[in-house]
């Protein structure tokens, strides 16, 4: 297989959701290597690390993203795609250690204060890592100190997302934005979930809102050119 036949076979494999030789699905690659073989036959035949984020991850997950946000797959399609992103992921890891390879950012995220939903979280935060950054994902109840704990131990690009699914926990957001506000004036803070929208964005001060982890990957890759 050409480099490039590979690179596009690895973004099938992550679109499909096809994991490694044993997934089952999609029938027409079944017995086929999937993203975890292909990942390491591309690296051990020297493709370099960037590329294959580039052109093989970011391609497959952009698919990904685009179908979810027209409604044209389902969360379970896209967490097995997430999967499959993150299995070839563990590959690369040791270059990004090295410093072979650059994150193009680092995006803390976390659901606020008193809210414990996670599932679009999660979704938001495996369809970033697929884009390239390095995600450090603080889980539930996340109040604003410990954000901002996270955010001042890093350099570099940064960015932070909060979700918050209750009525009630969206006024925990916007206390945390506020308190995240004063301390780093220039942290672009995105929020996100279901009773969220982008009035509520702009009244609390935030940067960004989406109601998909697709926008949310687009505006960081706008960052990330910036
Ligand atoms: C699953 C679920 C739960 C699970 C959560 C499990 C888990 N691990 O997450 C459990 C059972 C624990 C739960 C508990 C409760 N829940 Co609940 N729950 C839901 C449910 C059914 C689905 C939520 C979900 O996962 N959706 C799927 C994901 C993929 O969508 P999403 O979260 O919206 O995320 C997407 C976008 O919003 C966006 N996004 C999300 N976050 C972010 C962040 C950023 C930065 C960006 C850019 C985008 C983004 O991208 C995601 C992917 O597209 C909803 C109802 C519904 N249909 O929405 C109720 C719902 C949210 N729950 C509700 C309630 C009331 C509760 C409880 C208070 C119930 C109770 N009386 O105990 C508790 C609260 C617990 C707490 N303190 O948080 C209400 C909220 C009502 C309201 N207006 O406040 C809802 C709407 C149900 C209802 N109709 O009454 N719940």
């Amino acid at each position: 297989m050409s480099m490039d036949d590979l690179l596009a076979r690895i973004a099938l494999c992550i679109e499909f959701g096809k994991i490694d030789r044993d997934s089952p699905y999609p029938v027409e690659l079944r017995g086929e290597d999937g993203a975890d073989e292909l990942t390491r036959q591309a690296l051990d035949e020297g493709i370099p690390p960037a590329r294959l984020l580039d052109e093989g991850f970011v391609v497959g997950m952009d698919r990904v993203g685009r179908k979810f946000a027209e409604r044209r797959i389902f969360v379970p399609q896209m967490l097995m795609a997430a999967k499959a992103m993150s299995t070839a992921m563990a590959h690369l890891k040791p270059h990004f250690a090295s410093g072979s390879v650059r994150r193009k950012g680092t995006f803390v995220i976390g659901t606020v204060t008193g809210d414990l939903h996670d599932i679009g979280k999660n979704l938001v935060a495996m369809m970033v890592e697929g884009t390239g950054w390095e995600v450090v994902d603080l889980g539930v109840d996340v109040g604003s100190e410990r954000f901002a704990e996270e955010v001042t131990k890093r350099d570099g690009r940064l960015a932070v997302g909060l979700s918050a699914m209750l009525t009630t926990t969206m006024l925990s957001m916007r206390d945390i934005v506020a308190d995240l506000r004063a301390r780093f004036q220039d942290l672009p803070i995105l929020v996100g979930g279901a009773p969220v929208n982008d009035d509520f964005r702009s009244e609390i001060g935030a940067d960004f809102y989406s109601r998909d982890p697709q926008g949310a990957a687009e505006y960081l890759a706008g960052l990330a050119s910036a």
